[in-house]
């Protein structure tokens, strides 16, 4: 579908395009079919349906082309594009694009990069409407997983949506409580590629020009959900390992893609580790509970530990919250402060450490 030929994009077959600029004719592309196409004052506007390190596959009103990151982007000292984002296209001569801007993202999905260890944002995908949260109803179904998705979906902007696939394969009833347990205002949908259930559901997010990325870890269906809602073999799909429930990697880079229906998808490959930015705010939607429960502590600043007129502790003991769900939570929300200032909670923790330490010595000498 958009596997395209390296081709010009401001392509006007009636003019000379060595010799001057875009006087493209007539449009061959309605934009709104790939989006919500933002106004551009100059330059040629197209949305990125695949993205390498050095060149991204943009769609634009004259068709498909390639274009090429400028050097201060390969660099990083400017916005690198994602799939799915809105650029602004310049002419090289020659017969390419060139990134000349990315456009502000509606919304967005990032990480910490693992490729520099951690100490650098990579963006996973822009402009989307819905985050499909996907999780395989065999061994890989993992509360505390999900729980940091929806975090991140909450974070990205985006409307998430629970997918709990190859419901062909097992009992979905229990795993589906738990999800709508942890995914509090999330729609949570059972299915299966195999046997077409559920998909049905999946239609009112599918709307024309709307945006949904895929998201869970590799083998999880991904791939293949994306095949099905689009009639076709467009994406590679892998044969997993059932005795670790691991899939292979076959989706290499992150695809967006115009079903049938006038939706975009982007399928991206399954990610080892979602690490965490900046997340204070999706962690409060994502814990609507445990945050709601903690406005009720008799003290403001209660940290849940030992204050009289703790909700939190309260709810614990009658288990009205589970434990498991409260360290989850507790685990997110450190992650979360580092990734908001690293500095500032290592400085924390190593003085934490020092106290700790000058208080066993003392105990020590005292004996
Ligand atoms: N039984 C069953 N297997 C599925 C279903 N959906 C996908 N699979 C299989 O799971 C494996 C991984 O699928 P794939 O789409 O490549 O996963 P991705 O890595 O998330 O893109 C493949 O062998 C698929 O055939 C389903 O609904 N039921
Ligand atoms: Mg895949
Ligand atoms: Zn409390």
């Amino acid at each position: 579908m958009n596997n395209y030929p390296n081709c010009n994009p401001f392509f006007n077959p009636g003019a000379d395009s060595r010799a001057s600029a875009p006087q493209a004719g007539a449009a061959l592309v309605d934009l709104r079919e790939y989006g919500d196409p933002p106004a551009l004052a100059q330059g040629v506007l197209g949305r990125v349906t695949a993205a390498f390190r050095d060149r991204v596959e943009v769609i634009t009103a004259y068709g498909p082309c390639q274009a090429q990151l400028r050097g201060s982007a390969l660099f990083r000292a400017e916005t690198v594009p994602v799939t799915g984002d809105w650029v602004q296209l310049d002419y090289l001569a020659g017969g390419q694009g060139r990134i000349a801007a990315v456009l502000p993202r509606r919304t967005m999905l990032s990480r910490p990069d693992p490729a520099y260890g951690g100490q650098r944002e990579q963006v996973v995908a822009a402009n989307f409407d819905y985050a499909f949260l996907l999780s395989s109803l065999n061994h890989d179904f993992n509360l505390r997983r999900l729980e940091r998705y929806l975090t991140a979906a909450w974070q990205s902007g985006a409307v998430p949506v629970v997918l709990l696939t190859k419901a062909d394969l097992g009992e979905a009833s229990d795993a589906r409580r738990q999800a709508e347990a942890a995914a509090i205002g999330a729609a949570v949908h059972v299915i299966s590629v195999r046997t077409g259930q559920g998909l049905d559901a999946l239609e009112p997010y599918l709307r024309p020009g709307m945006t949904a990325v895929f998201l869970g870890s590799s083998g999880v269906g991904k791939s293949s959900l994306v095949n099905a809602l689009a009639g076709g073999e467009w994406m590679a799909t892998g044969a997993i390992r059932e005795d670790d429930s691991r899939g292979r990697h076959t989706t290499t880079h992150r695809q967006l893609l115009r079903l049938p229906s006038g939706a975009l998808v982007i399928d991206t490959p399954g990610m080892r580790a979602l690490g965490m930015w900046d997340v204070t705010e999706g962690l409060d939607e994502s814990f609507a509970d445990v945050a709601g429960l903690a406005e009720r502590c008799r003290f403001r600043n209660c940290t849940h530990r030992s204050e009289p007129g703790c909700a939190v502790r309260a709810a614990l003991a009658e288990g009205s919250l589970p434990q498991a769900r409260w360290d989850s939570y507790c685990k997110l929300r450190q992650e979360a402060a580092y990734a908001d200032a690293p500095e500032a909670y290592l400085r924390r923790k190593t003085e934490k450490n020092k106290q700790i330490a000058q208080f066993n010595r003392k105990r020590k000498t005292n004996r």
